[in-house]
């Protein structure tokens, strides 16, 4: 019921608001823009994503945008299609750069269910919406993929939050999006995956605190991020491995894209705000939206050209 013109970031946006601005995307950048659909959740929702794609048939290396995981974090999907946006929009000679130089994949919504779910009934929903054992609902789908499955960081208790799953991939989320991003024509240059809160910047791995073989890539890349993150508005970030920076956590889609996929440029961003109130840290005003947006965008091009560069 609303019309293409009026989405916007002023505001945080229903599903099917978010898929309908997707498929408008396509009508409007024809040759360049398709939509995706990585599977289907557990109630049946598509997993829709944008393709963006400048030059058809030029070889080109892949980068994966993976937003949504979690329901309740909100600042996540928007954060994706404001910067999937300017990827298509933007006037900075940068980014219009950056979006001819890779084949992009923007997945908003990789928990469509839970996403719906933190509008119709609970707010703070973090999970999937599949039934398990105990009448619990959800595994968490950040502790469902099959690398070091539930090794560390992951509960087998059906009613925790962090509960990862009856097994590897149980959740139709996770293993459909797997399997998508296995049969990808393009090799995955970098894999990155939104969340909040914390204002945190993350890399490989959650299971264990030894460091990824190529660390010292993965620190350059993170520091200039940072300072990306940083020239706007002053925003500090912090992060580093996931296993020391916050909690071991093993079964991410970030440690099953730098293990299985082989993606060597893997993080994670834990978007605004700072600290630590679970009561307002999922609830981030939408005016900051735009900022957010702003800022996660000049991190994330730091990011990539400091990657490319290596
Ligand atoms: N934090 C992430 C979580 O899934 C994380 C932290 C990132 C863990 C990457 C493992 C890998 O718990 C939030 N807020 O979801
Ligand atoms: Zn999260």
């Amino acid at each position: 019921n609303r019309r293409s013109d009026d989405y916007s970031w002023t505001e945080y946006h229903e599903l099917n608001d978010t898929h309908r601005w997707m498929q408008q995307l396509v009508e409007k950048n024809q040759g360049i823009v398709t939509t995706f659909v990585a599977g289907r959740s557990y109630e049946g929702r598509e997993l829709l994503g944008l393709r963006i794609s400048h030059s058809a048939g030029v070889e080109r290396q892949a980068i994966f945008l993976e937003a949504g995981m979690h329901a309740r974090e909100w600042i996540s999907p928007a954060t994706a299609t404001y910067f999937a946006n300017q990827l298509l929009s933007s006037q900075q000679p940068e980014i219009q750069s950056l979006a001819r130089s890779y084949v992009w994949y923007i997945l908003p919504h990789a928990n469509p269910d839970g996403y719906v779910y933190t509008h119709s009934t609970n707010r703070l929903w973090r999970k999937t919406r599949s039934p398990q054992e105990k009448n619990c609902m959800g595994s968490d789908p950040n502790r469902n993929w099959g690398f070091h499955w539930r090794e560390v960081g992951a509960s087998d208790e059906p009613c925790s939050e962090s509960y990862a799953g009856p097994k590897a991939f149980s959740e139709p989320e996770t293993e459909s999006l797997s399997q998508y991003l296995m049969s990808l024509p393009e090799p995955v240059f970098m894999y990155v995956s939104l969340h909040s809160f914390s204002q945190l910047l993350l890399y490989p791995y959650g299971h264990t605190s030894a460091l990824p073989e190529n660390h010292r890539q993965l620190e350059r890349i993170f520091s200039a991020a940072l300072g990306g993150m940083k020239r706007r508005f002053g925003t500090r970030y912090t992060g580093g491995n996931v296993y020391d920076a916050i909690y071991p956590a093993a079964g991410s889609s970030m440690d099953w894209a730098y293990g299985v996929l082989k993606t060597k440029y893997s993080f994670t961003y834990e978007l605004r705000p700072s600290g630590y109130s679970f009561w307002t840290g999922f609830r981030l005003p939408a005016s900051q939206i735009i900022p957010t947006g702003q800022e996660t965008t000049d991190s994330l091009v730091e990011m990539i050209k400091a990657a490319a560069s290596i």
